[in-house]
């Protein structure tokens, strides 16, 4: 793992340093190309954002190209392609990159966020700079923006009948699918399921089979990819305000002029705000839809869970990997 990581690093800090070749000129003619590798689908709210605010936006000097599904890279993999100098964007998260610096597991911790305005005033304020200084040294990759990915709730195969969620004792030998990192499968076991990593684009079939029992994600993401088809409840536990952060390789955003820089930073946090607002609202107005689908949602003992996931991380290897009195300069800027 550590000469994992540090070839890595190593590979980082040559990009960065601007040891590549990569000038040509693209389909439309620009020289800069920005490549964005997303695990989320076309119609995900942060893939429409980035499409029609930032890529317009930065029309006028570079090519935005997005890719969905994680055709070109699988999900998880696409930090490593920009440190490598293979691909310029991604919507990354804070447990992606827990992966490499294991104090981004405080953003990726139940029930630290409250909320979407809770999300910006943390990744905008001062005590992210060395986070994000650090990202930028040592992989070569700049974290532009957040974006609102929503309230994660526990989306299982059984009825309410079958299995009705009010604690995490009554997750005990559930098969939940969590995302493949560290991060994600100690979450899962906090909220008091047995977690089974499994890649975003497999889900749907995952569920549908019954490979496993359920998963966590959004209201919008349930319904933009049809897990309601394949599933009976929703216990609203809200464990995770969950974000991503807009990625862009540090070799490509040094090597624009500084007019083009503040473009692209101006169409990251345009994006980001037009992706949150729609996602909010989605999230607000997506209840009926989904129980009009055969799925029930309802709100379990939300307090039960926030302090039993609290009490898993106290004393925990992640809780040990963040800065002193992080936490409550967090909780300082929340409500
Ligand atoms: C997921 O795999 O469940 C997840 O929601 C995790 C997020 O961090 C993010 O990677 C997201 O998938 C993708 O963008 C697809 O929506």
């Amino acid at each position: 793992m550590t000469l994992k990581l540090t070839r890595r690093l190593a590979m980082a800090a040559m990009v960065a340093a601007g040891s590549f070749t990569g000038a040509a000129s693209f389909a439309d003619g620009h020289a800069i190309q920005l490549r964005m590798s997303s695990s989320g689908s076309e119609t995900d709210q942060r893939s429409v954002a980035m499409a029609e605010v930032f890529g317009p936006a930065v029309s006028g000097f570079a090519s935005y190209e997005p890719s969905y599904n994680a055709t070109l890279f699988d999900q998880g993999t696409e930090l490593d392609a920009i440190s490598r100098g293979n691909l310029e964007m991604s919507i990354t998260s804070a447990q992606e990159l827990a992966q490499f610096f294991p104090e981004f597991s405080i953003f990726a911790t139940g029930y630290v966020h409250q909320d979407a305005a809770h999300q910006v005033r943390v990744f905008n304020d001062p005590l992210m700079d060395p986070f994000k200084q650090k990202v930028e040294d040592e992989l070569g990759v700049k974290l532009l923006s957040v974006m609102y990915l929503g309230r994660r709730h526990v989306n299982l195969r059984q009825t309410r009948e079958e299995l009705d969620v009010q604690t995490p004792a009554d997750l005990a030998g559930v098969n939940l699918r969590m995302p493949g990192t560290d991060a994600w499968q100690f979450l899962g076991a906090a909220l008091g399921a047995s977690p089974t990593p499994m890649a975003f684009s497999e889900v749907y079939t995952g569920l549908a089979t019954g490979a496993v029992d359920g998963q966590d994600n959004p209201l919008p993401t349930v319904v933009d990819k049809k897990f309601y088809e394949v599933t009976k409840q929703i216990a609203l536990t809200s464990h995770l305000v969950d974000l991503n952060y807009i990625a862009m390789s540090a070799a490509t955003f040094n090597a624009m002029t500084p007019e083009q820089q503040l473009t692209v930073q101006r169409a990251a946090d345009a994006a980001a705000s037009v992706g949150r607002l729609r996602q909010l609202d989605l999230e607000a107005n997506l209840t009926s839809f989904i129980e009009e689908n055969g799925v029930e949602v309802y709100a379990p003992d939300t307090k039960a869970f926030r302090e039993h996931v609290q009490a898993q991380y106290v004393g925990s290897e992640f809780a040990e990997s963040w800065p002193d009195g992080l936490l409550d300069k967090i909780n300082a800027l929340g409500n």
